[in-house]
């Protein structure tokens, strides 16, 4: 415990304002004590110590031009975290709160998150601070164009290989693919969640939301229960949002809320196919405000609150938790609530969505709780599919993804509750996941001696 609290000390010393990415440390370092004792050789080599200092940390301009013919400037980031035991692998954030904490936090957590996946990926993540929202198309491509026209030096299919996440989509992958294609002039597997003319992978869109549906179902099976009847929350409307409220359709669930960041909709009747339909062509294709299914279906909406403030305030009955907007949504009080209201399992679509104190709550009432890094890792693994798709220049079917995908999901769920069990932390998923992605990485870092 001594040496994990050094670190992070040593962590909140150096970088103070980099809150986002001090809670992520202490989140994973807490779970590691228990690793120390077995493997001095860690210690000896200051694994621990490397792990939390980034590869490399790129920070550039993009400065582009707006449609009234004014230039525009923005940062542009990219964390090389650790390539330990893969090409450098994460998404990009275009959102105007991206800074370099939330790139570290990210490129941290993507590193035992892609160990936990099984396939042969390092971690990394980048992204802006530009604002794609009100921007019209062509402004977004420019965005797109300038931003890959520095990033492309320090990508490549073997090197570092981005995708999407919050503000980046497949319009946004498209345009960045392109320009990249244009001036290195290489068709390769740089990016993933591309187009699937142009080598993206079926289920890549689904995988995120579909993976945490999965990785649900698994936890619950471990007591017993089922998806099947249960009433599901969701939070946000974006991607891994969408999918989930699919797959939790499938398996019988009702989900009664989505949210935006102007605010919630509760629908008690739940959101079936034909409204999930109606949010997919508002969100994607019209990029509206969750507002509108409000109007549209006579439900109640909730302005400038989070899914989590209409649970508590309106002491929404609940079963299932699935926070899939951003960090830190969920703090004590919050998770105070879903207890009270019902709520046995939370899983973590979104990186971070649970603020420390109420993972301490989930584990205080032995609620399940699947973190981050194992329960949204259904994203990141279906893109290493589309890389091994890629390298081998085939295409797989969307039945042969999605077995790949939900047998992976299987298989995170097993190394987690293993490690846990094999660290003295039976059924604590959030040690479990920790201890497992880490230990792989740990393992190739050590073996590689001081480099
Ligand atoms: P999208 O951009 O598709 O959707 C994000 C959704 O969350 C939108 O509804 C957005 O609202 C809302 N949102 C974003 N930021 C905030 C905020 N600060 N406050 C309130 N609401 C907010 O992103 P994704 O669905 O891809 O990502 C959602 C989460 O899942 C993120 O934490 C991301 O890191 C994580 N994730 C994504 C993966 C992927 O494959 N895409 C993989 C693994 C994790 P609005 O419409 O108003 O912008
Ligand atoms: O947080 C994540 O895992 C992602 N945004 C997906 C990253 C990827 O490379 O597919």
């Amino acid at each position: 415990m001594r040496v994990m609290q050094e670190i992070i000390a040593k962590v909140e010393e150096k970088d103070p304002q980099q809150t986002e990415f001090i809670q992520a440390v202490t989140e994973v370092l807490d779970s590691l004590d228990s690793t120390v004792d077995r493997h001095p050789e860690f210690v000896k080599a200051k694994i621990y110590e490397r792990i939390v200092e980034p590869d490399r940390t790129i920070i550039f301009r993009v400065p582009w031009v707006d449609d009234t013919g004014e230039v525009r400037v923005n940062r542009g980031f990219r964390v090389q975290f650790n390539n330990a035991i893969g090409p450098y692998k994460g998404g990009l954030r275009f959102h105007p709160s991206v800074n370099l904490s939330i790139v570290k936090f990210l490129g941290f957590e993507q590193t035992f998150k892609n160990s936990l996946t099984t396939l042969p990926m390092g971690g990394g993540k980048g992204g802006s601070d530009f604002n794609p929202r009100g921007k019209s198309d062509a402004e977004v491509m420019r965005f797109c164009q300038a931003f890959m026209r520095e990033l492309y030096r320090h990508i490549g299919p073997d090197v570092d290989v981005p995708a999407g996440d919050i503000g980046v989509g497949g319009r946004e992958i498209g345009y960045l693919y392109g320009y990249y294609k244009k001036i290195v002039n290489e068709h390769s597997g740089v990016l993933t969640g591309k187009g699937l003319e142009y080598g993206g992978s079926l289920i890549r869109p689904e995988a995120t939301g579909y993976g945490s549906v999965y990785f649900s179902a698994e936890m619950l099976t471990t007591r017993d229960e089922s998806l099947e009847g249960k009433t599901a929350v969701v939070s946000g409307a974006g991607n891994v949002a969408q999918y989930t409220v699919e797959k939790l359709n499938r398996f019988g669930a009702k989900v009664v809320t989505l949210s935006d960041s102007s605010g919630s909709i509760v629908d008690e009747a739940g959101i079936d196919a034909e409204k999930l339909a109606f949010v997919m062509e508002l969100k994607n294709v019209r990029r509206g405000r969750i507002k509108e299914y409000a109007e549209k279906y006579n439900v109640p909406y909730y302005a400038a609150k989070s899914v989590w403030d209409v649970v508590r305030e309106q002491n929404l009955p609940l079963d299932l938790a699935y926070p899939s907007a951003t960090e830190n949504e969920i703090d004590a009080a919050d998770a105070q609530a879903l207890v009270a209201n019902g709520c046995i399992c939370v899983t973590e679509g979104a990186n971070m969505p649970s603020t420390l104190e109420a993972i301490r709550v989930y584990q205080e009432a032995g609620i399940l709780f699947g973190p981050a890094k194992a329960a949204n890792a259904g994203g990141v693994a279906t893109s290493g599919l589309e890389m091994s798709q890629n390298s081998m220049r085939l295409a797989w079917s969307r039945q042969e993804v999605d077995r790949r995908l939900r047998d992976i999901m299987k298989s995170i769920h097993r190394a987690a509750l293993d490690a846990a069990e094999a660290y003295g932390k039976p059924g604590d998923y959030l040690a479990g996941a920790n201890i497992a992605g880490f230990i792989k990485v740990a393992k190739a870092m050590y073996a590689y001696g001081i480099v």
